[in-house]
């Protein structure tokens, strides 16, 4: 099983390579699949958005905290359209992946240029995530203070900073974030900056 993939030795020009399989994988692990029951479902949205409000002092029935409730719906409906392709209102690692591929196959064939939908609302969001005192730059902190929350440790997601900011020479602003992220979900280079926006220093 699974290895039929590669038997005739070529590979179709839009399959993913393995680092960034294992980065996308990492991805869905990390900030998606919050419960950690291997799908990504409408739940792991809601607790997400539990704790992003949480983070933040966010109260139910606060503005802040309808939007967030909306803009997440959003994401989870956009993303299930686009990966849930057996329709069960859960996301696996390999619906996921297809997924990816098939952005892949899209982008190589000059059909789409740019992220789709779920993705940059998604990035927005967790921007300001990061983004704690709202200022549009996300400093070694706040960088290393959320992604606690999500299990990786302080030490780590401060070299992953320094390494992308350059030693802290360029600023991480929504622009950059985009530019490292974009380069963490397309990129195959090894030594790609946005490597290390997940907090991840090796994959
Ligand atoms: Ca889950
Ligand atoms: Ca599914």
């Amino acid at each position: 099983m699974g290895q039929s993939l590669e038997k005739h030795g070529e590979k179709d020009s839009f399959q993913l390579s393995q680092l960034r399989k294992k980065k996308l994988l990492c991805e869905f692990n990390t900030f998606f699949d919050i419960n950690k029951d291997g799908v990504i479902t409408l739940s792991d949205f809601h607790s997400v958005r539990e704790r992003i409000c949480k983070l933040n002092g966010w109260k139910p029935g606060s503005d802040k905290y309808d939007k967030t409730e909306e803009l997440f719906r959003d994401i989870w409906e956009s993303l299930k359209e686009q990966a849930d392709s057996n329709h069960d209102n859960k996301i696996t690692q390999e619906e996921w992946i297809r997924m990816w591929e098939q952005i892949n196959e899209a982008e190589s064939q000059g059909k789409i240029n740019k992220f789709p939908h779920w993705l940059t609302s998604y990035l927005w969001y967790r921007f300001n995530m990061y983004d704690r005192t709202c200022d549009g730059i996300v400093d070694v902190e706040e960088f290393c203070y959320v992604l606690e929350s999500f299990g990786i440790p302080e030490r780590q997601s401060r070299q992953c900073f320094v390494i992308m900011t350059q030693n802290e020479t360029k600023p991480l602003n929504f622009d950059y974030f985009c530019k490292l992220a974009g380069e963490y979900y397309r990129s195959d280079d090894p030594g790609a900056l946005g490597n290390f926006i997940t907090g991840r220093l090796a994959f």
